[in-house]
């Protein structure tokens, strides 16, 4: 495997945010950014520095990158194994000319009280355009601490979004993620395990077998549950069918099996495709790789190929994948700012495929 430093003198790989907007504002603000120290032990710097962000979806809009991340805030629910003290409310929207640019935040653009259905933890959202209109998709938990997908409407790439009134039907878990293919087709990948609850549903069906983080799984030398798609509606506001699983398999094309925690599929689902192929990165969870996995149908199967970026400092793992003017970037998050696995701060980092069509691995801690 080459080293990430190959890759980097084309690129300003080291940033760092030195001021940003009150969150609590809706105005926007935007921040320089500047080389950091070469002696920092972190492959990037943090994005934003006077508040914490997570879970990073970007896109480019219109030439823009535009960033929807989740938006960390302290809590006074303690840490259990279900994710309880990732507690947040809100959402923010960031954007950048380029990767190694200005940040700026365009301040609160949803929160849970904007959100009929939605009672509490607004997890990892993401966003798609289709013909000017933006949608803001997110997982939030209802009335009875069950994990649906909602979507909120508007007219500009920072908003403001109007939530729909109810969920989007048939959807549930956590993670979703909206891929537009060169066709124009829209599908959303969802789903994560443990605090996620995907280990809950078998064939889109709810069967509570206990409130571990572990009830409901497989095991272990049973194949994994694997992240879910749905094509979206013409509409985008409603899946067009019912959710698929999808499955992931080893070099001898047979499925992960539960046990294998290094390679099988935890939460954060992102696809992107290159060379024709369809990429589908995902998070192990408790083992924190952002794994990849190869097909040549959204549908997959997808087939292991490795790991897009190891473990950050955190005990979570989650990215996106963008193409920028014909360059590759991963966004991902770490916890430098808190050292607090809910507290964490988004970064961006460049990444790499190679003309065998396997992607660089990139160590986040120097
Ligand atoms: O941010 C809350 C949850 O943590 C996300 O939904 C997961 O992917 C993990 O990053």
């Amino acid at each position: 495997m080459r080293n990430l430093l190959t890759y980097l003198p084309p690129f300003c790989a080291f940033f760092v945010f030195v001021s940003c907007g009150n969150p609590t504002e809706t105005k926007e603000s935007t921040a320089t950014v500047q080389s950091t120290d070469s002696t920092s032990k972190y492959l990037s710097e943090p994005l934003i520095t006077d508040h914490y962000t997570a879970d990073p979806s970007a896109h480019v809009f219109g030439g823009k990158i535009y960033i929807y991340p989740s938006h960390d805030v302290e809590s006074d629910v303690p840490e259990d194994d279900l994710g309880a003290h990732f507690n947040m409310m809100d959402y923010h929207v960031y954007s950048m000319d380029s990767p190694d640019g200005a940040i700026t935040d365009h301040g609160k653009v949803l929160g849970a009280e904007d959100i009929p259905w939605a009672k509490r933890q607004l997890w990892a959202p993401d966003a798609a355009e289709k013909n000017g209109t933006y949608y803001l998709y997110f997982p939030a938990k209802d009335e009875n601490d069950i994990f649906k997908i909602g979507v909120a409407v508007g007219d500009s790439p920072i908003g403001p979004f109007t939530a729909q009134p109810k969920p989007i039907k048939g959807s549930y878990s956590i993670d979703p993620s909206v891929f537009e293919d060169s066709d124009g087709t829209y599908y959303m990948y969802f789903g994560g395990i443990w605090g996620g609850q995907l280990q809950k549903y078998r064939n889109n069906k709810f069967e509570d077998k206990g409130s571990a983080p572990t009830d409901g799984l497989p095991a272990d030398d049973q194949p994994a549950l694997g992240p879910i798609i749905a094509k979206m509606n013409d509409d985008m506001l409603e899946f067009a069918e019912t959710p698929k699983e999808i499955k992931i398999l080893d070099e001898n094309g047979k499925e992960l099996l539960n046990g294998d925690n290094d390679r099988r599929f935890f939460e954060a689902a992102w696809v992107h495709k290159y060379g024709g192929t369809y990429y589908l990165s995902y998070s192990t969870g408790d083992t924190h790789f952002i794994a990849y996995a190869t097909s040549d149908n959204p549908y997959g199967p997808f087939t292991y190929k490795g790991v897009v970026l190891n473990p950050v400092e955190g005990w979570t793992n989650h990215h996106s994948i963008v193409e920028v003017d014909g360059n590759w970037f991963i966004y991902y998050h770490d916890t430098q700012l808190s050292g607090k696995t809910h507290l964490r701060n988004i970064k961006v980092a460049p990444m790499k495929h190679f003309e065998d069509g396997s992607i660089q691995t990139i160590t986040p801690v120097k």
